[in-house]
């Protein structure tokens, strides 16, 4: 096996940190492909957590390449930030590669997150208002700063002119808001161009070079699978494709490079900001409250309360078709170790009649009703569980009808935090 794609086949959140953790032991480098520093991966090594917004996390390893391909979007002081820190923690960061043709996250981004997310008042997104969105929004539009804009400092001075000229307008006029100073954010970016320049290159021809030897790759999804532009639950969604099929755009390779597609899933659902949520539990002192303090269910970046709720079987099958799942790797089984009844989502009924497919529409799918099996919970810790006969019967039984539903076979079972907490089954 060549190449693996790990995605979050549920509204992100799902571990995909760990996973990949994981399988950077067998890859020769990891790639980030799709958003920015709105991903949150926790990575504990040793008991020490290590929380990274844009680094992959293959960066916790000796020798492995990290790259930021083409459809990230870099903040520059957030990854500057991040390198410096993996430098104070000793972690060689040589080895870390961002591509030219990545768009730059600017202030006046993150201020227009801001601005749209406030005009929408009781209809906003709840974005992690980093400025993801908007830089999107440019790159779309054609008006974007690439990396290899700001690496050249009359080429960005332009750029950044014209786009100051128009963004300002917009926040000044529409939203009454204060406008940037040209030379200050200048002043600013080309400080952070000359500390990134070592690292950017075109990183495409980097990953050709490591295919072409042989080498093995690791795309690392961010976001999920419910929050694709495309596929999610717009308009409740990030402004890229974490899905699948966009490690090859967003990285810059043909798809005859992937071998297998691994969705991470959570052992149940959980999901910040706002959008439909079909098996949330909306209880303050039942499972919901449950599973949202043991699993200290809070987002990494923003802290923001997660949204919690049973696991979604239904919504999976969807997940593994449209990212060709080959495996899932279900992470968090601990979190419900302490649950007397656990229930799982296995069917979509509307007015009665089973769905076969999640609908397109919001309207339609706010009118969608659960359709539950109830598992006695297994009641016993599974955090010192290493292999799959350890794991209790109900956890057992759990996981398979999982497996069933979902229609996906089972790769991998963490059960708790730290490298060693993994059960692999194939
Ligand atoms: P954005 O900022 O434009 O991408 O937000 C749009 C929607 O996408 C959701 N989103 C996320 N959901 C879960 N986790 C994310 N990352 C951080 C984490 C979040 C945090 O891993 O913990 O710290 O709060 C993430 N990033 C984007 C977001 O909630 C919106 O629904
Ligand atoms: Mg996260």
């Amino acid at each position: 096996m060549s190449s693996v794609v790990v995605i979050g086949a549920q509204w992100g959140d799902e571990g995909k940190g760990k996973i990949v953790d994981y399988l950077a032991q067998k890859a020769d480098a990891v790639v980030r492909y799709s958003g920015g520093s709105n991903a949150g991966h926790t990575v504990v090594v040793n008991d020490v957590p290590y929380k990274l917004r844009l680094l992959p996390s293959g960066i916790l390893y000796h020798g492995k390449m990290c790259v930021l391909g083409n459809g990230v979007v870099i903040n520059p002081g957030v990854v500057l930030q991040e390198i410096k820190e993996m430098h104070d923690k000793g972690v060689d960061i040589s080895r870390i590669a961002i591509s030219d043709r990545a768009h730059v996250v600017l202030p006046y981004h993150q201020k227009l997150d801001v601005l749209q997310e406030e005009a929408l008042g009781d209809k906003k997104i709840g974005t992690t208002r980093g400025g993801i969105g908007p830089c999107y929004m440019d790159k779309v539009a054609r008006v974007g700063i690439r990396v290899c804009d700001l690496m050249d400092p009359e080429v960005f001075a332009e750029k950044l002119k014209a786009n100051l000229a128009a963004k300002n307008e917009i926040i000044t006029k529409i939203y009454g808001a204060e406008p940037f100073d040209y030379e200050t954010v200048l002043k600013e970016y080309l400080g952070y161009a000359e500390e990134l320049r070592p690292y950017v290159t075109d990183t495409g021809v980097i990953l050709d070079e490591l295919f072409e030897k042989d080498k093995k790759v690791l795309f690392e999804g961010a976001q999920a699978t419910f929050l694709d532009i495309d596929h999610g639950t717009y308009p409740y969604v990030t402004s890229s494709n974490p899905t699948a099929g966009n490690a090859c755009v967003g990285s810059g390779i043909g798809p005859r490079f992937i071998d297998h597609v691994v969705g991470v899933v959570k052992a149940y659902t959980t999901r910040v900001g706002a959008g439909p949520f079909v098996t949330e539990l909306l209880d303050t002192d039942g499972p919901g409250h449950q599973i949202r303090e043991t699993g200290h269910e809070y987002g990494t970046v923003t802290g923001r309360p997660r949204r919690c709720g049973w696991l979604d079987a239904f919504m999976l099958r969807y997940s593994v078709r449209l990212n060709s799942l080959d495996s899932i790797a279900v992470t968090r089984l601990d979190v419900l170790d302490q649950m007397k009844k656990i229930k799982m989502c296995v069917g979509y009924k509307i007015d009665g009649v089973e769905i076969k497919q999640i609908p397109a529409s919001l309207k339609t799918l706010g009118k969608v009703e659960p359709v539950y099996e109830e598992f006695n919970g297994w009641m016993c810790d599974t955090t010192k569980c290493r292999k799959f006969e350890d794991l209790p019967e109900g956890a057992k039984k759990y996981l398979r009808r999982l497996s069933e539903v979902a229609g996906v076979e089972l790769g991998i079972v963490s059960v708790g935090p730290n490298r060693e907490q993994t059960i692999v089954l194939k």
